[in-house]
């Protein structure tokens, strides 16, 4: 019965994970050629966790920091990636982060970088 328990692990894990939430890895965000463009188009990571952009889409694109030109802080900015090209980031503080493409501006996303990590079980006071 040795392999039971894989299969059990994973099973909770996946119940105890809220939705969108990455444990751990690299969380993957894929460009598209229609809505939501960035998939997802939200995603929530912890302190650390890098993210990745992979344009799966047929044009040109980038991940661009709403901070960027604007005189904020820009926290990150691509190249314009092309279809197969991708792109990371990692070691985001804490905090939201809206982004657009700056060729096509209706395309947006957002990540959020937990302050802490929640433990299953321990509710906060
Ligand atoms: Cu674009």
């Amino acid at each position: 019965m040795k392999l039971l328990y894989p299969f059990l692990g994973w099973t909770l894990l996946a119940v105890v994970l809220p939705a969108g939430l990455s444990q751990a890895g690299n969380t993957q965000i894929v460009l598209l050629d229609r809505m939501p463009f960035y998939a997802p188009s939200t995603v929530t990571i912890l302190p650390g966790q890098p993210v990745q952009w992979d344009n799966r889409s047929m044009q040109p694109h980038t991940v661009t920091h709403d901070g960027c030109g604007r005189g904020g802080n820009c926290a990150f900015a691509s190249e314009h990636l092309h279809p197969g090209e991708r792109f990371s980031v990692r070691g985001l503080p804490p905090g939201t982060y809206s982004y657009h493409c700056e060729i096509h501006p209706f395309m947006r996303g957002r990540i959020q970088v937990k302050r802490t990590v929640p433990l299953p079980g321990i509710t906060e006071l």
